[in-house]
């Protein structure tokens, strides 16, 4: 039987995930009746692409989910929470983007490579959570090895690219470094700090604890997607001048002996992973290879020699692919295909 085709919304289209995610509805092919496009009242006149047609860009509001049966969020945390439950009024299934809903226990958080069937989930407030970028590419690398060796401790630190910051941060790293060669005066806007030629152990807002939110969306999402409160993780959120592709170095200690090679075996044949792994030939992911791309690549994969059963390894992705748009549209199949 043919799929039932669907009328789907883009809220934030005019943003560097919205621009995504309306590229990636394209390509993965997604059943499509009709599409809107939402923005702010500032881009309302703009026109996007989709298909070879222009379609005219409309103002977010909260009757703009009539008729509409998937919202793809990803507008702020804030538009977030105020448009969702108008969206449910309508009968619109939102999938966000924002970390408004993540920890909500009744919406689920979801990554279709590890926790598909909490999508059903989906009918208690009508939203669905897109977790956080650099969540998402390490479990889908890490929770293959939890189901055979159990994970007991992640320690992780990210090397993260301005895109995921927004459009106005791709420009920022852009004339800063343009300035700079130039030896021209240059501004911080979007960060507190320089960024071009610099990193930056500052993502998101500090909290009392001494952790910034970005880390503890690390710990508390890789909780919640691979639907174990007993693994403990601790994260170093680092921002970095890459463009596009985050990178993390990550350490595991697992309950049960594991060697690199079992690893190795075990990620070549999981979904959405590229092994990416050969030091004698100077083979291992780099954001360069992520970007542009689906997968998750991973590479560096060896023992930890400081504990009886550790590994250490090396996990890239393309943030605003993986990390944000592709996620919510696979997310958005899995509603299409099974639920809708
Ligand atoms: P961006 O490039 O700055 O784009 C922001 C988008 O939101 C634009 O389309 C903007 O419309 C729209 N917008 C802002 N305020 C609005 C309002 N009051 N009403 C309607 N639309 C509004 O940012 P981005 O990088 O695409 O990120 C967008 C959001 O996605 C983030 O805030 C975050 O919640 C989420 N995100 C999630 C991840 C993840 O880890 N999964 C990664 C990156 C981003 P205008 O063009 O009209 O201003
Ligand atoms: N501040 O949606 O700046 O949790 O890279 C993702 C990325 C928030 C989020 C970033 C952020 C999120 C960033």
């Amino acid at each position: 039987m043919a799929q039932k085709k669907l009328n789907i919304a883009v809220a934030g289209a005019t943003g560097a995930v919205g621009n995504q995610m309306i590229r990636s509805l394209e390509e993965m092919d997604f059943p499509i009746q009709s599409v809107v496009f939402l923005a702010s009242k500032r881009s309302v006149g703009r026109q996007l692409k989709f298909k070879g047609d222009l379609i005219d860009v409309q103002e977010l509001k909260k009757d703009s989910f009539k008729g509409i049966d998937i919202a793809l969020f990803s507008a702020g945390g804030g538009t977030s929470e105020t448009f969702a439950p108008w969206a449910f009024k309508d009968g619109c299934v939102v999938v966000d983007n924002s970390s408004a809903w993540r920890m909500d226990p009744e919406v689920p958080l979801v990554v279709p490579e590890v926790n598909p069937h909490a999508v059903d989930r989906y009918t208690q407030k009508g939203i669905i959570a897109n977790p956080n970028c650099s969540t998402i590419q390490m479990v889908v690398a890490l929770h293959p090895i939890h189901q055979k060796f159990g994970i007991k401790r992640i320690v992780v630190s990210t090397y993260q690219a301005v895109s995921g910051t927004g459009k106005k941060a791709i420009d920022e790293l852009f004339d800063q470094t343009r300035a700079m060669i130039n030896f021209l005066d240059y501004q911080n806007n979007v960060y507190p700090h320089r960024i071009a030629f610099n990193c930056l152990p500052h993502i998101d807002k500090f909290l009392d604890n001494g952790y910034t939110k970005e880390e503890m969306k690390m710990v508390n999402e890789t909780r919640k997607i691979m639907e174990d409160d007993s693994i403990t993780v601790t994260a170093t959120t680092v921002r970095v001048p890459v463009f596009f592709g985050h990178s993390e170095s990550v350490n595991i200690e697992t309950q049960e002996p594991v060697s690199a090679d079992e690893v190795k075996t075990l990620l070549k044949n999981a979904p959405g992973i590229k092994v990416m792994d050969d030091p004698d030939q100077n083979v291992y992911p780099l954001a360069t290879d992520a970007a542009g791309q689906d997968l998750t690549l991973v590479g560096r994969i060896r023992q930890d020699e400081s504990i009886p059963n550790g590994i250490n390894m090396w996990i890239v992705a393309d943030n605003i692919r993986k990390g944000a748009a592709t996620n919510t549209v696979q997310i958005a199949q899995i509603l299409a295909k099974e639920y809708l």
